[in-house]
């Protein structure tokens, strides 16, 4: 029976497969809202990386390239773009085969562009992506990967994208903004100073007089940025309530102000920064972090929204668990260590059965434009089986589904339930 047919008789059970066909249509089809990525709109210039050389040299494989190599991290940073691209290139594509995610999304990207993968011509590669203007390369990675729109990453302390800010150029509507605050929370002895420079009145002591300034910074970017949510990653350690400026800030400042101006906090906890400061960027690490800081910021603030993604696989279950018993958490994303598929289906498993569709599985975390294909490719088979399963568990007992059902369960997992919660107000 096919599902047209189920539909005319909904008496009927649909099969396994016909299932799972009509939620593989509806992910196919599904237009993707992304809420956090790294890529920016072209108003930010170089900021926004994307091609061969780019994807090559992703963070990610840096980590991994280095584990096959003993040359010096020093000189592996003096040599350029385009170099560090051939030698990742021979190490994880040639001397070894790309299995581990990131070398696999290589792959998925070529293919998905109409290149060869079994060629391994990466100078054939390299005159592709040559041959791209960028505006209509954004248009194609869009349409390839099925994107509505992305949430880009805006610190407002980094300069070159301050002063694109400060410009108040309009945007391309497809990449929404994200006001980034890590330097204020976790930098304060150094980031005061940059307020102070700013023109705010603060001083490194945090008095009532601080907090209000800091605020007063926090709307002047809010009024500038429109975000759809203001961010910041966290350590393991990461406590509130605390005598530390971290908390300090969170409870005194954020907190009002995302209150104020119904803009959640995203707070993505447990990245060890730096483990090994020789990798730079690749160097961060993961630590399981301490869930009684959601749960007490839940219950304290019971009128903010909290959008919370954690990096440790060890605090899924009982971040799972806190968002059951606290409507203002919207859980997103398997982050960074945890976007891999085996992880990606276990964790999706877990927060289905417990939260249903009242949860957002995945984020790209898309650094380089062309990530968008690879990593909404592999998640979206991972997302399918999951929810696939889900509905053959609960056909098996007699319950019927629409196509138009599924269609809507799918449209709130690829971004619905994220833009509702946005617009709730407890
Ligand atoms: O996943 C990553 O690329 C990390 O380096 C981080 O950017 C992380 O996602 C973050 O937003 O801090
Ligand atoms: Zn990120």
């Amino acid at each position: 029976m096919n599902f047209h047919s189920y539909l005319a008789a909904p008496a009927c059970a649909p099969s396994e497969s016909v299932l799972a066909g009509a939620a593989k249509k509806a992910i196919d089809e599904v237009q993707i809202i992304d809420l956090h990525t790294h890529i920016f709109d072209l108003r930010f210039k170089n900021l926004l990386l994307w091609g061969i050389d780019d994807l090559l040299t992703y963070h990610y494989l840096i980590a991994e390239v280095m584990r096959f190599s003993d040359m010096h991290y020093e000189e592996f940073w003096k040599m350029s773009t385009k170099e560090q691209a051939d030698l990742i290139w021979k190490t994880l594509f040639i001397d070894n085969s790309p299995i581990s995610e990131a070398t696999r999304g290589v792959i998925t990207v070529l293919k998905s562009l109409g290149l060869d993968p079994s060629k391994r011509d990466l100078q054939s590669y390299r005159k592709f992506f040559q041959s791209k203007k960028v505006d209509e390369y954004i248009d194609l990675v869009f349409k390839t990967a099925h994107i509505k729109y992305v949430v880009m990453t805006n610190d407002p302390f980094v300069e070159d994208e301050r002063k694109v800010w400060l410009k108040d150029e309009a945007g391309d509507p497809r990449f929404k903004s994200a006001l980034r605050i890590d330097p204020l929370l976790v930098k304060w002895p150094s980031s005061y100073l940059k307020l102070k420079e700013w023109g705010y009145d603060v001083e490194e002591k945090l008095t009532e007089k601080t907090f209000s300034e800091i605020k007063r910074f926090l709307k002047d970017w809010i009024e500038r940025m429109k975000p759809l949510y203001m961010a910041a990653s966290l350590p393991p350690e990461f406590k509130v309530p605390a005598d530390n400026e971290t908390a300090l800030i969170i409870e005194n400042a954020i907190i009002p102000v995302s209150y104020e101006k119904n803009v959640p906090f995203a707070m993505m906890i447990g990245a060890k920064k730096l483990t090994n400061p020789q990798l730079k960027l690749a160097g961060d690490s993961v630590g399981k972090a301490d869930i009684n800081t959601v749960e007490y910021l839940a219950r304290m603030y019971p009128h903010n929204k909290f959008l919370i993604t954690m990096l440790s696989r060890e605090n899924q279950h009982e971040l799972v668990v806190a968002a059951r018993k606290f409507r203002n958490i919207h859980i997103f994303g398997c982050w960074w260590f945890l976007n891999n598929p085996s992880v990606v289906d276990e964790i999706t498993r877990e927060r289905m059965e417990m939260l249903g569709l009242s949860f957002t599985p995945q984020h790209s975390d898309a650094r380089v434009l062309d990530q968008l294909i690879y990593k909404w490719n592999h998640s979206k088979k991972v997302i399918e089986k999951v929810l696939s399963d889900k509905y053959a568990d609960i056909a098996e007992d007699g319950w019927t589904i629409s196509e138009e059902e599924i269609k809507r369960d799918v449209e709130k997992l690829f971004g619905g339930e994220f833009e509702a919660f946005l617009k709730r107000r407890f």
